[in-house]
């Protein structure tokens, strides 16, 4: 058990240094990670097969990290600390293994670990699949959050789904994109603790059936359900170098225990497999984005098994340190929905409180309300989630029944401030009554939250003029903006050494941790000898992302062109043809003669297609068709080049962002809530070229 050093001048955050038992010298570790790898995973001789090696390490470096969560959770609950609880359905981590020496300081101290057995650390590195559990910048914020609550040591908790495949990986055929199941967890993911003692039930479908319950009154009561059990497995998120270690919880689907054993023993061995197999289906597969995911039924199971284990969860801790009392709950509990994915958690969350903690429609009203908080990041309509009612009324009947409660006394609501307008009521009615009946989840999590936002000043604003505006009329107070950020941790500290070097030479290195710092360089951009630096750390990152673009497209990019990188998922919106189109102009511009003064170009583009997005991959196509053409026209030569990046992931976009010159964020105005990617460019220096949308117009304001 840790002495915990008592936090100084308690301001109620977590600072407190704390003297972990295990070394961070390269010599402890070393003896931790033989011993991993000789014993737990029984290697016989300490051969640098790497795959091994990278879990020995992760072994040992978790025992390190283990200390600080333990000791993050005793602060958290000595301090009764305010949690806020993140529900998201994607989580897209990447790798997490130089994010955790990165923070623990232990990147030297490994190498040299390593080192000792003829292994370099970032073979080890390279071993580490990507936690892919997300589809683009939804997923990616989520975890980008989770890295700064960790490092400003606010008491956050992530609620994820724990999914056997992640994202697809992308493979180029033919010039076509193919998709490749993401089979991320093959090799194992050493980082993760499974908590079967916290397992919960999550039941599906049956029926509601009202009992007269001697001291509460009438009770609802859910009946002949198929239950599914939800298995938490932690993962830790470590701060940077602040002792903090907070805790990623995804939830894994599995069969309850008594899965149809009687059918099982009644020889029907198909139909008890089945049920199994349809239990462990929900946390199979992410969704990828296709608008149309909102029609499959899996995805709304997901839905509420996400909202309702991790609600469940949150409960069970609660009474256990509290007991029954609820008054103090919504004070100290928020739940922040990660767009409408987990918006089911408004109805679930007052189902819990009434039909299981025996509260009255008001009291748990009160609380759902004052906990829930929802962040909308997009406006394009596919992409708004509606579920048809008989759908709802199938799968989660006690849920409808809900909403059906919640949207009649939110309707009533409006009649007082509209009276007679009849227009008003069917906008704004959870249910939307035109052709099959089906629940808006946005207006859901919405009338069930304290506080809505969107993600850039720009997309909050026509979240409240357009999108939301009956909404915003009624209950202004609610509407606010947080513009998206990255952590700079991972966005430029760990992937561009030689720009993080420059920048703490000449500003030092608080910038790590307040990037607002970042200010102190404008006095310098003129000295001769920091411009040559930077001009160097620009070069040496352009060669690393031209080494990979050899090894995985045998074209060999010239790092003396301009590197006009796009790089995010393919869409219309976000208009990559456009792109195609200049290129096209480029070229024709050189083959007729016309290009005095133009700059030598090398045009790189990348991003996956949802699978059923035809023109999406039709674009992918045309973008090869186009640099084929281009790089195999001796004209072009020395002036301009262009290539397709294969399956564009969180790993790539850490090379690609560091060895941008130009950055393309030119998406049809009004069409992109925020980006993120934008930020990340521009923080690497990158000069942007983009429309006035999202996030762009604040970057402009920011930096010129
Ligand atoms: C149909 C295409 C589609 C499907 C889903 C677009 C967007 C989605 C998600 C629901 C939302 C999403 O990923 N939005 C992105 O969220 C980022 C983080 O806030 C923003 O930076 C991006 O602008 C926004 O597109």
């Amino acid at each position: 058990m840790n002495v915990l050093n008592e936090p100084e001048s308690n301001t109620g955050s977590l600072e407190f240094l704390q003297k972990s038992q295990l070394g961070m010298d390269s010599e402890s570790l070393l003896a931790d990670l033989s011993r991993y790898y000789t014993r737990m995973l029984g290697r016989r001789t300490l051969r640098t097969d790497t795959p091994f090696l990278y879990q020995a390490l992760v072994y040992a470096l978790r025992d390190r990290l283990m200390e600080r969560w333990n000791d993050t959770n005793i602060v958290l609950e000595r301090d009764k600390a305010r949690r806020a609880h993140y529900l998201s359905m994607e989580y897209l981590m990447g790798r997490l293994l130089h994010n955790a020496l990165y923070s623990l300081d232990a990147v030297g101290a490994s190498s040299d670990a390593l080192e000792a057995l003829g292994v370099e650390l970032a073979l080890v590195e390279e071993a580490e699949h990507d936690a892919g559990l997300g589809n683009g910048g939804l997923g990616r914020l989520a975890a980008c959050f989770l890295d700064s609550c960790a490092t400003l040591g606010l008491p956050m908790i992530g609620y994820g789904l724990r999914y056997q495949y992640g994202m697809f990986r992308q493979k180029i055929v033919d010039g076509f994109q193919i998709e490749e199941p993401d089979l991320w967890l093959r090799d194992g993911f050493p980082w993760e603790i499974q908590r079967l003692e916290l397992a919960r039930t999550i039941r599906f479908g049956g029926h509601t059936q009202i009992i007269q319950d001697p001291d509460r009154g009438e009770r609802h009561m859910l009946v002949d359900t198929r239950d599914v059990l939800a298995v938490p497995y932690d993962v830790p998120v470590p701060g940077y170098r602040n002792g903090v270690v907070n805790t990623l919880r995804l939830w894994s689907a599995e069969a309850t225990d008594e899965f149809d054993l009687e059918e099982f023993n009644a020889g029907s061995y198909t139909e008890a497999v089945e049920a199994k197999t349809a239990a462990e289906n929900i946390s199979m597969v992410l969704y990828p984005n296709t608008a149309t995911e909102s029609g499959h039924e899996l995805r709304l199971k997901q839905q509420y098994f996400l909202a309702s284990a991790s609600l469940q969860d949150v409960l069970a801790d609660w009474h256990k340190r509290y007991g029954e009392d609820l008054t103090e709950f919504a004070s100290r509990n928020c739940f922040q929905l990660n767009d409408t994915h987990p918006a089911v958690a408004v109805a679930e969350l007052m189902r819990l409180l009434m039909d299981e903690h025996g509260l009255s429609w008001d009291s748990a009203w009160h609380i759902t309300r004052s906990c829930m908080a929802y962040t909308n990041h997009t406006l394009l309509p596919e992409a708004l989630e509606t579920w048809p009612v008989p759908l709802f009324e199938r799968l989660l009947p006690r849920i409808m029944e809900i909403i059906y409660e919640i949207n009649a006394r939110f309707l009533d609501e409006v009649s007082i401030h509209w009276p007679g307008d009849n227009a008003r009521m069917r906008r704004m009615s959870l249910i939307d009554e035109n052709g099959g009946r089906s629940v808006r989840m946005a207006y859901l999590a919405i009338v069930g939250s304290y506080s809505v936002n969107g993600v850039a000043a720009l997309h909050s604003r026509l979240l409240t003029e357009g999108l939301f505006r009956d909404f915003a009329e009624l209950w202004p107070e609610k509407f606010n903006n947080k513009t998206n950020g990255v952590t700079q941790r991972r966005w430029l500290a760990a992937c561009n050494a030689p720009l993080s070097r420059l920048i703490t030479d000449t500003i030092g290195d608080r910038w790590v941790t307040d990037l607002d710092l970042l200010e102190g360089l404008r006095e310098h951009v003129n000295d001769t000898d920091f411009r040559e630096r930077w001009r160097a750390a620009k070069l040496a990152n352009k060669q690393r992302l031209a080494d990979m673009v050899l090894e995985r497209t045998g074209l060999a990019l010239d790092t003396s062109m301009l590197f006009d990188v796009q790089v995010k998922r393919i869409h219309e919106y976000k208009r990559q043809l456009l792109n195609v189109l200049h290129a096209i102009h480029l070229y024709d511009r050189i083959r007729r003669g016309h290009d005095e003064g133009l700059v030598p170009r090398a045009i790189i583009i990348g991003g996956k297609a949802a699978p059923g997005y035809v023109m999406a991959k039709n674009f992918i196509k045309l973008i090869g068709n186009v640099a084929r053409v281009i790089n195999n026209d001796p004209a072009m030569r020395g002036k301009l080049q262009m290539v397709f990046y294969p399956d564009y992931n969180v790993t790539a976009m850490e090379a690609i962002c560091a060895a941008a010159d130009l950055s393309e964020q030119i998406s049809t105005a009004g069409k992109e809530a925020s980006g993120t990617g934008n930020m990340k460019f521009m923080m690497n220096g990158a000069i942007t070229i983009g429309t006035l949308d999202g996030a762009n117009v604040e970057i402009r304001e920011a930096v010129g």
